[in-house]
């Protein structure tokens, strides 16, 4: 069996997302999702430029190969484009092969470690009682796990308040808004917030939190500290973490327990985190990440230091890579939680699929491969739309993380 074709599809049903498919000579296909929030077209570049010439001709089955080929091939290696591109071809190969088995990809993972993926939903509120008002919605839904974010008093915006509408998407067309954040006002502001969601909701439920990448080490001790009295399931990105160090000041001041690793893409870039048991979830994810394959390899370390993974679920990580992760879920022995922000209807009706949300959990289904397809008609009646993530500043025109 040859790889015959692959090619890009490049679709905006609401937001813009890539998807690869990779075809073989007796005509079995996989999907890849190689969406990068923002730079949606490097990605295509790269795979159509440097990727697929090179795969033409070679055997599907060799997943481990062709993910050696195109890492350490490419001379150049890791970054966002790159490992998403890898991402891509790994994950439609991973379709391919359970396709071919006549499996659902979590029986050629290890087969189930678990009868369901438990997900966390997005609520949020320009204020706290909106905010809190939202808790109850997830919590009516059956979400047993629910990520709570508040607009700050005294500023005009905060991340992940979605405006009132379920599906949160931060990207917005043409170039960066640009936002202005004070890390004073929040860190005055959350415990508040936290509290008033325990108050209201009580303790039964698993309660999240997403910093985003916008404080300091110490301040994020502080804010880990003065939220203990809420007890988080954790507090994700408290700060960059280029320097992995950086989470050991945290960690000496406080016990809330400390999600990273959404923008990262390879195992190098969470190696000393995990190995030092500085984080409690790793939350990287199959389409930045390197896809199946590689996301396994990071998985299996974290379980060495019974770090449990939280992969990223954001609206712009397509239901391609949704029901990737959820067959990669399914079988992790060290499985934490996946998130889940929910698509628009257009983006489930572009990309059809057997993964189903019950009761707070997410189940992958057992057609053979992801389980994801995509309707090549009419993901062409939705143009590639340019849009940017927001950029940051501080209110004295500083830059700063977003
Ligand atoms: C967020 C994302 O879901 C999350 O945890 O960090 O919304 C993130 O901002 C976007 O995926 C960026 O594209
Ligand atoms: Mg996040």
């Amino acid at each position: 069996m040859k790889i015959e074709r692959a090619y890009c599809i490049v679709t905006c049903p609401g937001r813009n997302f890539v998807t690869l498919k990779v075809v073989t000579d007796q005509g079995v296909y996989g999907l890849g999702d190689a969406t990068l929030n923002g730079r949606e077209k490097s990605v295509v570049a790269y795979l159509q430029d440097h990727v697929i010439p090179c795969l033409i001709g070679r055997d599907p089955h060799q997943i481990e190969d062709i993910w050696q080929y195109l890492y350490k091939g490419a001379y150049w290696r890791r970054g966002p484009v790159t490992m998403s591109a890898i991402a891509a071809v790994d994950t439609a190969l991973w379709d391919i092969k359970a396709k071919l088995a006549g499996l659902p990809l979590y029986q050629l993972l290890g087969g189930k470690s678990r009868s369901g993926v438990m997900v966390y939903g997005h609520a949020n509120g320009r204020d706290v009682s909106e905010a809190v008002d939202a808790v109850s919605h997830y919590l009516g839904l059956g979400y047993k796990a629910v990520r709570a974010q508040a607009g700050v008093p005294g500023l005009d915006t905060a991340y992940g308040i979605a405006k009132g509408k379920l599906f949160y998407e931060p990207a917005t067309k043409g170039l960066p808004e640009e936002q202005i954040w004070s890390t004073e006002k929040y860190i005055d502001f959350i415990p508040r917030f936290f509290e008033a969601v325990r108050a209201k909701h009580g303790f039964d439920f698993h309660l999240l939190h997403d910093v985003h990448h916008r404080l300091t080490p110490i301040e994020a001790a502080r804010v880990g500290k003065s939220l203990e009295p809420s007890r988080l399931f954790w507090m994700e990105d408290p700060t960059p973490a280029e320097n992995q160090d950086a989470l050991r000041l945290i960690r000496q001041h406080t016990v809330t327990p400390i999600a990273i690793g959404e923008v990262f893409n390879s195992i190098h870039d969470c190696r000393e985190l995990i190995q030092n048991q500085l984080i409690d979830y790793i939350r990287t994810t199959v389409v930045h990440a390197g896809g199946i394959s590689h996301l396994r390899k990071i998985a299996a370390l974290a379980e060495l230091y019974q770090v449990r993974t939280g992969s990223h679920g954001a609206t712009d990580l397509s239901p391609v890579c949704m029901g990737a992760a959820l067959h990669f879920d399914l079988s992790v022995p060290n499985f934490g939680i996946q998130e889940y922000m929910r698509h628009t209807d257009e983006t489930d009706a572009v990309f059809p699929h057997h993964y189903s949300f019950d009761q707070g959990f997410l189940y992958p289904g057992d057609a053979p491969g992801h389980g994801v397809d995509i309707d090549e008609k009419l993901a062409a009646k939705y143009p590639y739309d340019p849009a940017y993530l927001p950029i940051a500043r501080l209110e004295d025109g500083t830059l700063c993380s977003w």
